[in-house]
């Protein structure tokens, strides 16, 4: 009698601390962070407009322009040293990792009156 009453004591400290390494695991993982490295967002080029012309994203995320109109175009910032695609033609694609949070201003150079903006957030 002793020696089964022994046996589930052991049994039973088992299965506690496997419950529990188990939550402890699970609270080192960060379910956003370990999915995706850089969330991509889209943003077309269309019709002589971006779209959508402004967008809010978080710090890190990777943003995509692709170029639908047949004239070229181009994704500038207002402060030139922060990105610049250079010229897009027809179907070509420019990407830019915002690192730093801020309301970035962008504009194409090629159409002046093309204007539009990345906010950039702090993580959540
Ligand atoms: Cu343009």
């Amino acid at each position: 009698m002793r020696r089964i009453i022994l046996l589930m004591t052991v049994a039973a400290v088992v299965v506690v601390g496997t419950l529990f390494a188990g939550s402890v695991a699970g609270a080192h993982k960060h379910p956003t962070a370990m999915t995706q490295k850089h969330p991509t967002r889209t943003v077309l080029i269309q019709g002589f407009r971006f779209k959508p012309a402004h967008i809010t994203i978080k710090r890190g995320t990777k943003v995509r322009w692709i170029n639908k109109d047949t004239a070229p175009h181009t994704v500038t910032a207002n402060n030139p040293r922060r990105f610049d695609s250079g010229r897009l033609s027809k179907g070509q694609r420019y990407t830019h990792i915002f690192k730093r949070a801020g309301k970035k201003p962008y504009h194409c150079k090629i159409h002046p009156h093309m204007r539009a903006s990345v906010v950039v957030k702090h993580w959540r």
